[in-house]
């Protein structure tokens, strides 16, 4: 009789993981187990459609305690910081939150391509004070685009060197000086940033920023359309950077993330303002034949054009690898929709070898840089 209550409970558990995992496949979701030695067992990366599925838990919480595989990130991952006692967030009186499972982190952007990091930035005030700067940036790059001669509202658009505005009502500003500046050189925002560790774990410990800017929503602006932020790095290009560095060659399969977009929504990206959507997996060419073969099929219902909707609190984060297909949602909201961004490479990846591999796949005109509107990051006074 003793030993059947174990039984019943070990039946019982196993009973509803399989219920779970039914309705996961019936509502299109499924979760992955951050304790297992393989979270993904069973799963396909396009599988992973729900907030909860590519949640990053941080060391301590219940989803990555001491059974996790991932060790503290001081014992197994040069670069990441050590998980220190939690100390007092600066003002708040509330204690400094537990570093996210990094090395989980970085099997979710490998898998999936995409991970959510709740609470990332608790820092209202922050965020609120980086949104108002948004505004002022926007006011000013469309100042300076009318004084240039163009119709900042003109249907098509425009593209400068830091300013873009591909789809109407869709204003994306990047490495502005003022990122460099006060409220956005916060720490929070930089090196202390919560997803730092993360982004080491997977880009190695010597990544860097490329870009800080911000995508600015205007109210009405419609879906954008599905894109990558990049084209891929060829596997020849790879093979002859880790060559040069004395590096091991990627395996085989698809190669892994070269460079890494971090969203921070300076506003809750609710069904009204419109949340980023994401297609997991599409960074591996088999999810793109999946998505393909599906379109291709009429009444096909495969399951790899399901989006991820990701809708975020305040000081929510989404991480993601720029080859997964993502877009905008419409902002049905009466209120402007920031959101800032920051994008890291390896350490050979950087400004040139984008640029490089826009014109070489067609992207971008050979040796025709946008005119330049304002200072940049990094720029002489
Ligand atoms: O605004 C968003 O949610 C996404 C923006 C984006 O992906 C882009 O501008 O390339």
């Amino acid at each position: 009789m003793l030993g059947l209550i174990p039984r019943l409970q070990s039946l019982s558990s196993s009973l509803l993981r399989s219920l779970d995992s039914a309705t996961g496949r019936i509502l299109g979701s499924q979760l992955p187990d951050p304790r297992a030695p393989d979270p993904f067992r069973g799963l396909l990366p396009f599988e992973l459609t729900s907030k909860q599925a590519l949640t990053i838990p941080r060391y301590g919480s219940s989803a990555s305690d001491a059974a996790s595989p991932n060790p503290a990130p001081s014992a197994a991952l040069p670069g990441a910081h050590a998980l220190a006692p939690p100390t007092p967030l600066e003002g708040s009186g509330a204690p400094d939150p537990a570093p996210f499972d990094a090395l989980y982190g970085r099997q979710v952007l490998e898998f999936a391509g995409v991970c959510s990091l709740p609470s990332a930035v608790p820092n209202p005030a922050l965020l609120g004070a980086c949104a108002s700067a948004a505004d002022r940036l926007v006011s000013s790059v469309y100042s300076l685009v009318a004084a240039s001669g163009v119709d900042p509202l003109r249907p098509e658009g425009f593209s400068f060197l830091g300013a873009h505005q591909r789809d109407p009502g869709r204003l994306d500003v990047r490495n502005h000086h003022c990122m460099d500046e006060a409220p956005f050189d916060a720490p929070e925002l930089g090196e202390g940033a919560a997803w730092m560790p993360i982004v080491r774990a997977t880009l190695g410990r010597d990544a860097h920023l490329i870009w800080k800017g911000v995508v600015v929503t205007d109210p009405g602006a419609g879906d954008q359309a599905w894109h990558p932020d990049g084209p891929d790095v060829p596997r020849d290009v790879w093979d002859a950077v880790t060559r040069a560095q004395s590096e091991p060659p990627p395996g085989p399969g698809t190669l892994p993330p070269h460079c890494l977009t971090v969203f921070v929504p300076l506003v809750p990206l609710t069904p009204e303002a419109g949340p980023t959507c994401f297609l997991p997996g599409t960074q591996h060419a088999a999810t793109v034949a999946a998505l393909k073969q599906e379109a291709d099929e009429a009444g096909s219902s495969g399951g790899a054009g399901v989006p991820a909707t990701l809708e975020t609190a305040l000081g929510d984060a989404t991480v993601f690898d720029i080859r997964v297909r993502h877009r905008g949602s419409a902002n049905k909201s009466g209120a402007r929709r920031p959101v800032l961004y920051m994008v890291y490479g390896r350490k050979w990846f950087g400004v040139g070898m984008h640029r490089r591999l826009l014109e070489e796949s067609g992207q971008a005109r050979v040796g025709k840089e946008p005119p330049r509107l304002f200072r940049l990051r990094g720029d002489p006074k």
